[in-house]
Formats: C-alpha cells, structure tokens, sequence
C-alpha cells in the first residue's frame, strides 16, 4: 500500500554545464503537469506508464525548452508514486526555467531527500537501502562505490533482518512460556537458547569489526606526514601524487599550511597531508604551522612519522607525546644519501627509492583488500551504534537467561535495536535526520 503525498519537483542532475539536466517530478499530479507544460496535454489519458516523449516545454504560450519526457505510473517507479523525469538541455539557464514553471504549476520544491525518503515510505527501499543511495552518489573511489552498491543491492538488510528474525523468534518461545508459566513448560531448552544468544552474538560482533575498514572505505584514510623540518616532508607528498603540489627548498621551515592530496589506493582514498615540521620556534607563523601540523596528527587515521637518516633530527617532544595516540609508521628519508640498516624502512623522496614499499604497507595496514573482497562492511555510524545496543541487550538477556520477564524485555530491545538499521522499528525524528543528509533532486 502506498502513503500518499503531494506533488514535489526538483533538479536531480549537479548544477554546472551538462549535456542534459534532470527534473523530477513525483506524486498524484505529476503526469497531469507534466502533460500540461508540454505539447502532451491532449495526449494525457493515452500516455502509457516507462514511455518516453519528446516535446516542446511552453510557459504561457512561451517556448522554454525542448526535452524529453519520461512518464512511471505508481507504483513502479524509484519512489512508488507517479514520476515524471524531464530531460532538458544542461547549464544554468534551461533547468532553472523548466522548474520555475514546474513550481509555477502548483509542484512543490522538493526538500533534500525527499524522494529517496518517499521511496522508503512507500516501501521501494528499506532505511539501510536508502542510506546507501546517499553512499553511492558521494562515492569517489572504488571500495566506497563497492560497498555502496551491495548495501543497496540489500546484501546489509537480509544480514540485520535474519539476525532480527532469530531474536523475535527466541522472544516468541519466550513469551509463549510465559504464557503457560503454570504448567511449567518448556518450549526451549536453556542450553539451546544461550547458543541462539552465543552465535547472534558473534554475528554481530563480526559485523561490526568491519566498522574501521569501512569507514575508511567512505571517508578515506586520512594520512598525515610529520617530521622535522627539512625531512623531507614536502618531497615525499610530491612524490606520491607525481605533482608539485607543495613547495620544496633546503631552507627549514618552508611548509606552514596543511597541504592535503587525495590519490586512490589499493580501492581506497587515501587523503595524504604535508604538514610544517616540527621544532621548537619562537616564530608566529611557524608556530601557527605547527599547531595546525598538531590538529592534522589528532584528526588523522595514520601517522607517516619522517626522519631524515643524515641528521636523524626527530619532531619536538609535545607532539612526539601527542602522536603516541596515534599510529605511526616510522621511515626514514634521504637514503640515498645515508644508508640505513636493513631491518628499517628507508626512502628516498627525491629519487622514489622505497616510495611503493611505502604506499604497500599504507595499504595492508588500511585492509584496503580485505574492504573490497568483503560481502558486507559497516559504514555509518548510526549503524554501528544501533549494533553495539543489540549486541549489549543479547548480553543482558544471556545474563538473565533464568529470569524470563527479565530476558523477554532485552530479546526485545535487541530486536528494536536491529528494526532501526533497515528502519522496521525507527522514530520520525531519526528519519528526518537521515534524509536531511541527502541532497536536494535525491
Ligand atoms: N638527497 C635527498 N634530498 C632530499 C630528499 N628528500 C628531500 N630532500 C631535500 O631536502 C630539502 C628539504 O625538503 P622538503 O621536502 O622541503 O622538506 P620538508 O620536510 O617539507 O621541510 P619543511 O617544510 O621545511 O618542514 C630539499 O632541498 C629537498 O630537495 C631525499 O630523499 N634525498
Ligand atoms: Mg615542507
């Protein structure tokens, strides 16, 4: 059954010069509008539903544009309701004039989201499907598109659901006993129940040991490279992007700004990040350049800790001591210059000696491998919290395992808790929040 809603219209297609541009229109009235602007008017009762037509858009007598237009009929369609997407010409101009007398006609401008969260309403996705819709269109390497596609392939969903599925099920025998607690029956041994408990728990706990991985997969891997100055910092981002992104010179001190440079690896972005060097200063600038080197090494997933094997000359102590939270792969640089001895990672950044060495280990240490080989990886947040309260409910339920009112009401929770990755058991307010993420047209 579908919830019915008004009209709403948007660009579904990024702004800036294209080939074509897409407005789409979904809800009761779309095709009657759509019809209505076109040279389609007369034709609207014979349209058929996934039939495409071409036609001159007027407004008030006006031409507007020339375009195509694609008509679904509910509830085959990406949100369930009638869709009409309209193909016009690209750029700032044609869209924005097609819309304007889209809204002219009564549509209303779509909020972000919208449609995915109609199509999720409505029953086409479910909340992890729809997440992934947002995850797929801002993926921008390999892994993320991946693991985005298999998310909304439902390969997460039939995961949480059959997990879910189990729970209900040790809470149905559960209460059916309650039910009879008179009779002292058993509908279920104890031994067997605590090992339905045992193995959803380890489900789980594997599902979200991917969480890192995943997020990596997603938000990239944020790599920043640190050392003293004139280690040689600079020499190495370039080397690795093959680019002069950031200035070199033999004067200490040269780099004060973060400068970042993304480069896919192994499936995964990996965000590298040239940062001052380090060393006790009294000069304003510099020490600005070291405290944003500081936030760079908090905010960062891994550190590349650069020594200069001639000088060995190592960062100040304070952010030696902040980095000691961190990861760090120690290498040092300038080999060409210095040998260092084989059981240490040695560089040169300026002939690329040891460079993919270097790059190979940033990438096992990632499991950049292991994130695209792997069927299903956890990526949001929002999932791996919802996973963490079930995995505590099941824990609690195991505990009172002789106490079933007691169990009966974790087996609950747990179950709740699972509902809200594919959104069987989820708030208004939550689901706001999701789809206010995505953005306008999705
Ligand atoms: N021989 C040799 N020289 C290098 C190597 N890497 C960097 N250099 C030289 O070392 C000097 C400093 O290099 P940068 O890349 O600017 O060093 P940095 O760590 O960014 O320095 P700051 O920005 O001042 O902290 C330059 O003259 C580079 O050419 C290397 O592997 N071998
Ligand atoms: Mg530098």
């Amino acid at each position: 059954m579908s919830v019915s809603f008004d009209t709403i219209c948007a660009i579904s297609t990024p702004p800036g010069i294209g080939g074509i541009a897409v407005i789409r229109l979904s809800g009761p009235d779309s095709w009657r509008i759509a019809s209505e602007i076109s040279g389609l008017r007369s034709q609207v009762s014979g349209l058929l539903p996934n039939s495409v037509h071409f036609s001159p858009l007027h407004d008030d007598g006006e031409l507007v544009d020339e375009a195509l237009l694609t008509f679904f009929r509910a509830p085959k369609s990406y949100t369930g309701e009638d869709v009409v997407e309209i193909s016009c010409h690209g750029g700032g101009y044609a869209a924005k004039r097609v819309l304007h007398v889209v809204l002219k006609n009564g549509v209303r401008l779509a909020r972000p989201g919208e449609f995915t969260e109609r199509a999720f309403l409505n029953g086409k996705l479910d909340l992890a499907q729809a997440e992934a819709v947002a995850d797929l269109i801002h993926a921008r390497s390999e892994s993320s598109g991946k693991i985005a596609l298999r998310q909304l392939e439902g390969k997460l969903s039939a995961l949480v659901h059959d997990m879910r599925a189990k729970v209900l099920d040790l809470l149905a025998l559960l209460e059916l006993e309650l039910d009879f607690s008179e009779e002292d029956v058993e509908f279920q041994t104890r031994q067997s129940r605590l090992e339905t408990l045992a193995s959803l728990q380890e489900q789980i706990r594997c599902l979200s040991s991917t969480f890192s991985r995943g997020r990596f997969a997603r938000e990239g891997l944020r790599v920043a490279i640190v050392g003293a100055p004139n280690a040689g910092k600079s020499t190495l981002l370039n080397r690795i992007v093959g680019d002069d992104r950031a200035i070199v010179s033999p004067e200490p001190g040269t780099t004060r700004d973060v400068v970042e440079a993304h480069i896919e690896l192994g499936g995964i972005e990996v965000i590298f990040q040239d940062t001052a060097g380090l060393r006790e200063t009294n000069h304003a600038i510099e020490s600005q350049g070291i405290l944003r080197t500081r936030r760079a090494i908090e905010r960062s997933d891994l550190v590349v800790l650069l020594i200069d094997a001639a000088t060995k000359t190592m960062p100040d102590t304070e952010t030696l001591e902040i980095m000691q939270s961190r990861e760090v792969i120690t290498v040092f640089n300038k080999c060409d210059l210095a040998p260092v001895a084989e059981n240490i990672s040695g560089i040169s950044a300026k002939t690329g000696e040891g460079v993919e060495e270097l790059l190979q280990q940033i990438s096992s240490w990632s499991h950049s491998e292991d994130i695209t080989r792997e069927e299903i990886v956890i990526t949001e947040a929002r999932h791996f919290n919802v996973l963490t309260r079930a995995s505590d409910s099941l824990s609690r339920a195991t505990a009172q395992i002789t106490q079933s009112v007691l169990m009966a009401s974790d087996l609950r929770d747990a179950a709740n808790a699972l509902g809200e990755i594919t959104g069987e058991t989820i708030g208004e307010e939550i689901l706001d929040r999701i789809f206010s993420k995505f953005c306008i047209g999705k």
